[in-house]
Formats: structure tokens, C-alpha cells, sequence
């Protein structure tokens, strides 16, 4: 009992620091905004936030590939294969009630009608293949060619549209300074017209716009593996040693990086406060859909999920969510659910007390393509923008929305807005402006965080559930290493 005390005292103290670092955060924040700051004094007051960032990041790497690996490979393939089905219904069932949810609300409260803020002028040259293409560099990142360059690059399909565009333009002025004489020139002109396009529409490899690790290729190749590895008996015992060795390597980093996560958290917001515009001049259309996003967040996160939770597992879902507070609060400060994943482990093993082999298997795949948070997110997003350009959507448009934002959450890195730049996917899809974009970045920050936040609960709580559903394997396979070990 000595240790569950010590254990209370140091999760409740931990809360109690976290929660301060917030209220801190924000006081400082505004207080600090009185002040007319320099970018370069923003940058100071961010840096403490800015270096818990960075260590967070550098854990993310061996985490991933070490949790998985040992996760996988220390469960024998009924229970891996058993905890994989319900953990993939898990992710697809949420997303579409995020989605749902995300649809009913900005239909109901139709953030976008009236006349539309700012008139964003439209270029109306929109290549429709996009949302193909992004589809076909979803399944591209999931089999690097190069591990190491899979470590800090993603796969990313560009056109080059400017080329294509000015010598259209020549072959256009040309055709026109033709007109009317010689149909065989016209004729050439055209070709030569097909050509360019032709050559124009090739893909190219390109550095990711993060710049940031590709989670999913390396989360498909850590569980194969730990497939293969776990199979391989005595041979692969020394290797699930050392990767056993390592996570519990970075584990043990990240029981000491969490004494500091306070500190960048009272920075990452103190400064996120300072740098921003003025929020009170948000109103209108855009403040109507800012609220469209978060009522949707908070029903999603504090209604559906653990509704959820307490029908599959029949306890209490907010003592649950309970013991992942600090892992809330690091999302909401750092708007990325990678850099999370270090203390979500940390919150689930340690607080809620949940089996490692799972979170070891279901956490990095959660933080990676289970984001409840932006497929919300991008399906209100798409839909708004619909409102504000006037555009009644049909019914196949709107599932159409469903899907993509779905495939968009999934392709979105655990970074940073990345849930913004995937929104290309949606938009495209039924055939919206992509510029439109600029109508909602703005506020994106913000929301970000919001949609961050519920990215980790949706996982948390995954894993709670999975848990659950697997726990006769499990106890299995501990009964099993039981006998083996009184036969030896
Ligand atoms: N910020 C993201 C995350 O880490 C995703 C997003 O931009 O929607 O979960």
C-alpha cells in the first residue's frame, strides 16, 4: 500500500504541476502581450516550450520502432492477430462517428451561410487527379524504399504546374496569332499542346512539407518485423532482448523528460498566447465555425468516446481519462500527437495500470493513422467551405467528404497542422477551391490543439478497450508462460 500511496502522491502531484503550467501559461501569456514584443523576443519566451518539443521528438523514433517490435513480437499470433482485428474496427468505427458527428453538427448549425467573410479570389485551376494521388502516396509511405530516409522524409506527389502553365500560355498566344490561317499549324499547335501535358503530368519524389518522420512506414515495417521476429523462437530472442532493453531504455528517458514537461508547457503556451492575433476580432462565419469544430470535439471526445469505453468495458470512463490528464494537457500544448506518444505511454502504463503488450502494439498505430480529432475536423472544415462558395452538396457529395476526410486523418502526420495540408484531399474530392483553404488558417492554431487532444483520447481509450476485447488471450498466454516456466 506504501507504493499505491507513493503512487497517488506522484501522479496527483504531476496533475497538479501540469494544471498549473496551463493557468501559468495563459496569465503569462496575456500579461506578456501588453508588452509590444519583437518576433525575436517571442522566440525567447517560447524556447523553454520550444526544447521540450524537440525532446519529446527525439523520443518518438526509437519509441515507435522499439514498442512495436517488442509489442508484436512478445505475443503469440492468435493474440497479436485477435488484438489487430479489434483495434482496426476500433479506429474505423470512432472515425466514422467523428465524422458523423463532425457532419450533423455543421449541417445543423451552418457555420457558413450569410454573405462570406472575404471574397478569396478563385484561380479555378484545380487539378483534379489530386485526390488520387494522395491516396496512391497513403500506400507509397507505408513501404519506404530507404529505412533511414523513411526516419525524417515523406513521399510526396508534386506537379509541375508552373511549366505546364506558362507554356500552355505560349502555345494559347501563339494559336491565337494564328487564328484563322493555316489549320495544319493549329493542328501542330494543339499536339504540341498535348505533349507538354503529358510530360508535365510525371511524379516526382519530394521531401514531405514537414520535413517530419514517416510514422506509417515505419510502423508497417516495425510490425512486420516483430511478426517475423516473434516467430522465429530461439533465434530471435537475443534480438527481442535488445529491443525489450531499448524501449525499456526510452521509457526510463521519458520518466525524467516528464519532470520538465511542466516547464515547456507553461512556454509552449505562454508564447503560443503572445504570438497570436487578435481573437477577438474573429466573429462571423468564422467564429460560427469555430465553435462548429470544438462542439463537435467536445461531444466526440466527452460523450461518444466514453460511451463507448463503458459499453464495451463496463467501467467507469472518466476515472480512466482520469490518470491520461497529463497526456491531454502535453497534446493541447504541443498540437502533435507524436510528440505525445512518449507520455501517453507513460500516463497509460503507469496511471491506468494498462497491459504493455498492448499499448507497446495498439499506441504507435494509434498515434499514427487514428485521428478522430482531424477527420472531424476536416469533414466540418470541407463542408464549411461548401456553405461559404454557395454550393449545395448532394448526398454522394457528402459521403464522398466522409471518406476522404477519413483518408485524410489517416494520412496526416501526428505533426503540427498537418490535419491543414491533407485538407487538399477533401476538397478536391468534390471538387471545392483549394484556396479556400486561407479562409480557415487563421484559426487553425486553435484548433489544432483541440483536435490534437482528442487524437490522443481517441487512442487512449483504444487501448483501454482493446485491452479488454483481448484480455482471455492474454491471460492465456500468461498461463502459458506460467506452465512452460514450471516445466522448466
Ligand atoms: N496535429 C495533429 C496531431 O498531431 C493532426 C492534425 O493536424 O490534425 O494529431
Amino acid at each position: 500500500t506504501r507504493q499505491s500511496v507513493r503512487n497517488f502522491l506522484r501522479r496527483n502531484t504531476f496533475v497538479f504541476f501540469t494544471v498549473a503550467a496551463v493557468a501559468l501559461g495563459v496569465t503569462l501569456g496575456f500579461a506578456l502581450r501588453t508588452r509590444d514584443m519583437s518576433l525575436r523576443e517571442i522566440k525567447y519566451v517560447s524556447f523553454p516550450g520550444e526544447l521540450l518539443m524537440r525532446m519529446l521528438q527525439m523520443l518518438v523514433l526509437p519509441l515507435i520502432v522499439s514498442s512495436l517490435v517488442t509489442g508484436i513480437s512478445s505475443l503469440d499470433s492468435k493474440a497479436s492477430g485477435k488484438m489487430g482485428v479489434w483495434a482496426v474496427i476500433y479506429y474505423m468505427v470512432t472515425t466514422c462517428i467523428a465524422v458523423f458527428i463532425g457532419i450533423v453538427m455543421v449541417v445543423i448549425i451552418r457555420p457558413g451561410k450569410g454573405n462570406r467573410d472575404s471574397p478569396v479570389p478563385s484561380s479555378g485551376n484545380i487539378e483534379s487527379v489530386q485526390t488520387a494521388d494522395a491516396f496512391l502516396d497513403l500506400i507509397r509511405n507505408m513501404f519506404p524504399p530507404n529505412l533511414v530516409e523513411a526516419c525524417f522524409k515523406q513521399y510526396k506527389t508534386v506537379y509541375s504546374r508552373k511549366i505546364y502553365k506558362r507554356n500552355v500560355t505560349i502555345a494559347l498566344n501563339l494559336t491565337e496569332a494564328l487564328n484563322g490561317t493555316e489549320p495544319t499549324i493549329l493542328a501542330n499547335v494543339s499536339r504540341l499542346m498535348q505533349t507538354i501535358q503529358e510530360t508535365v503530368e510525371e511524379t516526382v519524389p519530394m521531401p514531405g512539407s514537414s520535413g517530419g518522420v514517416n510514422a506509417l512506414g515505419l510502423v508497417v515495417f516495425s510490425m512486420c518485423f516483430g511478426l517475423v521476429m516473434g516467430n522465429m523462437k530461439l533465434k530471435g530472442q537475443a534480438l527481442r532482448e535488445v529491443f525489450d532493453g531499448l524501449n525499456e531504455a526510452i521509457m526510463r528517458l521519458v520518466a525524467i523528460i516528464i519532470w520538465y514537461a511542466p516547464v515547456g508547457i507553461l512556454f509552449l503556451i505562454a508564447g503560443k498566447i503572445v504570438e497570436m492575433k487578435d481573437l477577438v476580432q474573429v466573429g462571423g462565419q468564422l467564429g460560427m465555425y469555430m465553435v462548429t469544430v470544438i462542439v463537435g470535439l467536445f461531444i466526440h471526445g466527452l460523450i461518444a468516446l466514453p460511451f463507448l469505453y463503458f459499453a464495451v468495458t463496463h467501467k467507469n470512463p472518466f476515472t480512466f481519462i482520469g490518470g491520461l490528464l497529463q497526456a491531454l494537457i502535453t497534446a493541447l500544448g504541443t498540437s502533435s500527437s507524436s510528440a505525445t506518444l512518449p507520455i501517453t505511454f507513460q500516463c497509460l502504463e503507469e496511471n491506468n495500470g494498462v497491459d504493455k503488450r498492448v499499448t507497446r502494439f495498439v499506441l504507435p498505430v494509434g498515434a499514427t493513422i487514428n485521428m478522430d480529432g482531424t477527420a472531424l475536423y476536416e469533414a466540418v472544415a470541407a463542408i464549411f467551405i461548401a456553405q461559404v462558395n454557395d454550393m449545395d452538396l448532394s448526398f454522394g457529395q457528402i459521403l464522398t467528404i466522409s471518406i476522404t476526410a477519413t483518408a485524410a486523418s489517416i494520412g496526416a502526420a501526428g505533426i503540427p497542422q498537418a490535419g491543414l495540408v491533407t485538407m487538399v484531399i477533401v476538397l478536391t474530392s468534390v471538387g471545392l477551391p483549394t484556396e479556400d483553404i486561407t479562409l480557415i488558417i487563421a484559426v487553425d492554431w486553435f484548433l489544432d490543439r483541440l483536435r490534437t487532444t482528442t487524437n490522443v483520447l481517441g487512442d487512449s481509450l483504444g487501448a483501454g478497450i482493446v485491452e479488454h476485447l483481448s484480455r482471455q488471450e492474454l491471460q492465456n498466454q500468461d498461463a502459458e508462460i506460467c506452465n512452460s516456466v514450471i516445466e522448466e
